[in-house]
């Protein structure tokens, strides 16, 4: 791996997430594979991207879809061989395109050898890797449970002992107490290091160190014990030290209900840690009382606290990540916008918003065309673990009926982001020439990459242009923040402020027209528009007083 990288590239730059399963096949398996994302990248350089992260390609059950590796060293077949991934990085490299791999460490699949050793061999030195505890009064030994319902201890035969797993029974979690597994760890990392890659993305990676009294939880499902954990912090820096800074690696965490206060020590700017952080606050918005599986309309006045308390909180402390989408989330325009008459003009809007923010912004595939939810009405069209499970847990619980909970999957379900991606009218929107491991969305004959691209207006360069403007002006990358209308129950504006440059960003995130009078102690009549997703912005003179049409954004500049 090359040193001397260009230091904090990534502060401007945006980055794209390919799900690789559901990209691009190149052949007729029905899954997406290396060679359909080598075939893309022209369409990523187009857009303008600088790094693309990957999500897990390497052999996997693929029980969660590649979350449950069963060996670190190698790639799965059904996405190729290592051939294609050597081809990859050579050729997004050509491009000035990084590859960013996803490491998942807090647990491995029970298929991995370690585990298959653990549990064949009592003295095995792999049955340390993992956590084990005996019956507690013939039961379970805590009330932990998992992330995908039920409880987070799977008996195992063989020893009579459980083994915990915060997510899938085929998900067990490993023993970071245990000096071996931390220095596998650092194996496999400086393994893909090696190889050129240039950075990495760690999945839950703020639940690696569980608290050993392993007590039962009288308040919750047991993530207290777990989440931001007692040598979290200890465990990060000394990968840091011997792997990150070393080969020069940006690093984004996965941060499961984390804190600020946490955050700001995983990001913080001297390196130490992380480069950034993803949190996953202003998406539980929609979440009533806290409830995933249950459906309310969003809380706007809470999405802008939280924007508010993570921009200021991060602004020269740390460094997050910005994004509304990724494979575990439904469709931003679905979820937030409206996918129906107003899908471009919301969808740009909900661009504009996230990304004139401090943070390094992510895509996830299809954002960019405006991809919807795909309304499925049928169980058997889901394949997801965690949708999967819940179904069966909470109808058969009776908490919900039959039709309840399939209304709850078409808003909630992850799913909705992993439909295959819609390249074009032809069959199958142009992901495969075999039958799709998912249904393709019906709408794919009006929302495909091939007629974004061609439309001037469609959000596709939308995107590009947001991009380009964050290489463009510092102010983005590097300015205050401020909230100019916390309590207006439809606009979201804000104003990011370096030296004399101020921009304003205007966001209305409703559809009947609304008027703001915006209180900045600056001349409007000498801004200059930067962005809108109207055609008309740049003709009419701006005052205090600002109209915003159905789904409106605009963004101007000032010099005071
Ligand atoms: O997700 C972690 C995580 O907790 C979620 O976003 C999860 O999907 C959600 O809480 C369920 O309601 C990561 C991966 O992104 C996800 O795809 C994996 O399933 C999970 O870790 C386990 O590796």
């Amino acid at each position: 791996m090359q040193q001397n990288k260009q230091i904090d590239w990534w502060k401007s730059a945006t980055i794209y997430q390919i799900y690789p399963k559901s990209f691009c096949d190149s052949g007729a398996k029905g899954v997406g594979d290396i060679q359909g994302i080598i075939s893309k990248l022209g369409y990523l350089n187009l857009l303008g991207v600088e790094a693309i992260w990957l999500t897990p390609i390497y052999p996997s059950p693929m029980v969660d879809n590649g979350y449950d590796i069963s060996d670190y060293y190698a790639i799965n077949p059904d996405f190729g061989t290592m051939a294609d991934f050597d081809e990859l990085l050579e050729k997004s490299h050509a491009l000035g395109i990084k590859i960013i791999m996803d490491i998942v460490v807090n647990h491995t699949s029970t298929q991995h050898a370690w585990f298959q050793s653990a549990i064949s061999d009592p003295d095995s030195v792999y049955r340390d890797y993992y956590i084990w505890k005996d019956l507690v009064n013939g039961q379970e030994p805590n009330n932990w449970q998992s992330k995908f319902g039920g409880s987070a201890w799977e008996l195992e035969p063989n020893s009579g002992q459980y083994y915990l797993h915060l997510f899938a029974k085929q998900q067990a979690d490993l023993n970071w107490e245990n000096p071996q597994v931390r220095q596998e760890v650092k194996n496999v990392i400086r393994y893909w290091a090696k190889k050129g890659v240039d950075g990495f993305r760690l999945d839950v990676i703020n639940l690696i160190s569980k608290d050993q009294t392993f007590s039962d939880d009288e308040q919750g499902d047991g993530r207290r014990f777990y989440t931001d954990g007692p040598r979290v912090h200890e465990y990060l820096q000394d990968l840091s030290a011997d792997v990150f800074q070393k080969y020069g690696c940006v690093t984004v965490g996965e941060m499961s209900s984390t804190t600020l206060e946490h955050c700001q020590r995983y990001s913080s700017l001297e390196g130490k840690e992380l480069s950034m952080v993803f949190n996953f606050h202003h998406l539980k918005v929609d979440y009533p009382d806290g409830e995933k599986w249950a459906l309310a309309p969003f809380d706007f006045i809470a999405l802008k606290q939280i924007f508010d308390k993570w921009q200021k909180g991060l602004h020269q402390k740390g460094w997050g990540a910005l994004f509304w989408c990724n494979h575990d989330q439904p469709r931003i325009v679905s979820r937030l916008g409206d996918d129906g008459q107003y899908r471009v003009k919301s969808a740009k809007m909900l661009a504009a918003a996230l990304h004139m923010m401090q943070g390094t912004p992510y895509i996830y595939q299809g954002e960019e065309i405006g991809m919807t939810n795909p309304g499925y009405s049928r169980i058997g069209q889901y394949q997801d673990v965690e949708s999967l499970t819940m179904y069966q847990l909470l109808v058969e619980q009776g908490v919900v009926s039959k039709k309840e909970m399939l209304a709850i999957l078409a808003q909630k379900s992850r799913d909705n982001s992993r439909t295959p991606m819609q390249w074009s009218s032809e069959k199958n929107a142009g992901f495969t020439q075999g039958r799709p491991w998912l249904d393709v969305a019906e709408n794919y004959t009006q929302i495909n990459a091939n007629l974004a691209v061609d439309d001037p207006d469609s959000v596709f360069y939308f995107y590009q242009t947001l991009i380009q403007l964050r290489k463009q002006f510092p102010v983005i990358t590097d300015g205050d923040y401020t909230d100019l209308l916390p309590d207006d129950k439809a606009v979201f504006a804000y104003q990011r402020r370096l030296g004399d440059l101020r921009l304003i960003c205007l966001n209305n995130f409703y559809q009947p027209e609304t008027s703001v009078q915006l209180e900045v102690d600056c001349d409007l009549s000498q801004a200059t528009y930067l962005l809108g997703n109207y055609a008309d912005i740049g003709s009419k003179p701006l005052s205090h007083n600002i109209v915003l049409r159905a789904y409106e954004s605009r963004v101007i500049l000032i010099e005071s």
